[in-house]
């Protein structure tokens, strides 16, 4: 319908998701997940192999991230268990078969949660990926934190959470954010191909080992009281005059004083 906000298709055994929302820049608004989720759900029914997440054709920002509007303003957890970017990165990470990312243009925030959580990343020139919380004021949650630990370098994640900066095409490549770094004239044709090959393997091989990994990955053991003393320093933030700043700031259009309190 004219009110999609993404995209979806099959064709030769491979879904495609793309994210059409230009006028916010792909923000990861609730209704475009639900959206990502609702089209997961469908082409687990209909058995794909091989799950391609993209942006419209010409898109110089990827996805701009969280949906900064819908994040609550003062005193609550910014990315409880329920938020819908952690709902839309359990279905990904949980798809039976293997998750594509297709990048050209920025990935923000949350976004590059979401493009690391796909199973591979595959992304031309054009491509730069950045962590934001330190722009907003916003304490990343746990479940995110090991979702960047397994997938980079702790120095790396380090630099990501403390600047803020835009990790860009060679360098996000020689830093193993993305599989494959390909001319944009190519990204697409090398992406179906790639995906292609996949369709051709063992699906049941291929989907058992996806969710081993996602198993061995994602249950880390922490102790009860561990989690909660994480828990309490989050809460630290969120409570912040910082965090209300960050918030108030990016809707008003100006940069955001911190203070530290
Ligand atoms: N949430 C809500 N609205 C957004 C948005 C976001 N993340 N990003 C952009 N928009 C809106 C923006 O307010 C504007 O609305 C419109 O999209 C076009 O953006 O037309 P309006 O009503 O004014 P803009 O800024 O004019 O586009 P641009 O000049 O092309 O710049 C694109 C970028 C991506 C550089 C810029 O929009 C930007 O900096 N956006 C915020 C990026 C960001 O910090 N994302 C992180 C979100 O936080 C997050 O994911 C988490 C969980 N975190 O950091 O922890």
């Amino acid at each position: 319908s004219s009110d999609a906000l993404v995209l979806a298709s099959i064709a030769n055994s491979i879904g495609t998701i793309t994210l059409n929302n230009s006028t916010r820049r792909n923000a990861l608004s609730e209704v475009l997940l639900d959206q990502v989720i609702a089209a997961l759900d469908d082409f687990k029914t209909k058995e794909v192999r091989v799950v391609i997440l993209r942006a419209f054709e010409g898109a110089t920002v990827w996805s701009a991230g969280h949906d900064i509007k819908e994040l609550p303003q003062a005193n609550q957890d910014p990315l409880g268990y329920s938020d819908p970017l952690e709902r839309a990165l359990r279905a990904v990470r949980a798809f039976p078969a293997p998750v594509i990312a297709m990048v050209h243009g920025s990935v923000w925030g949350g976004a590059f949660d979401l493009v690391a959580s796909c199973d591979m990343i595959i992304a031309d020139e054009t491509c730069s990926f950045a962590i934001t919380p330190a722009n907003l004021g916003l304490p990343y949650n746990t479940t995110g934190l090991m979702h960047f630990l397994g997938r980079l370098p702790i120095n790396l994640v380090k630099e990501l959470f403390f600047t803020a900066a835009p990790i860009k095409g060679n360098d996000a490549y020689k830093w193993g954010i993305v599989n494959h770094l390909v001319p944009s004239a190519e990204l697409e044709a090398f992406t179906t191909d790639f995906a292609t090959k996949i369709t051709k393997k063992a699906p049941l091989a291929i989907s058992v080992a996806k969710e081993q990994l996602r198993i061995l990955t994602d249950y880390q053991p922490i102790a009860a009281q561990i989690f909660e003393q994480l828990q309490e320093m989050r809460r630290t933030v969120y409570d912040s005059k910082d965090y209300t700043e960050g918030i108030q700031a990016f809707l008003q259009k100006r940069p955001a004083v911190f203070t530290g309190k």
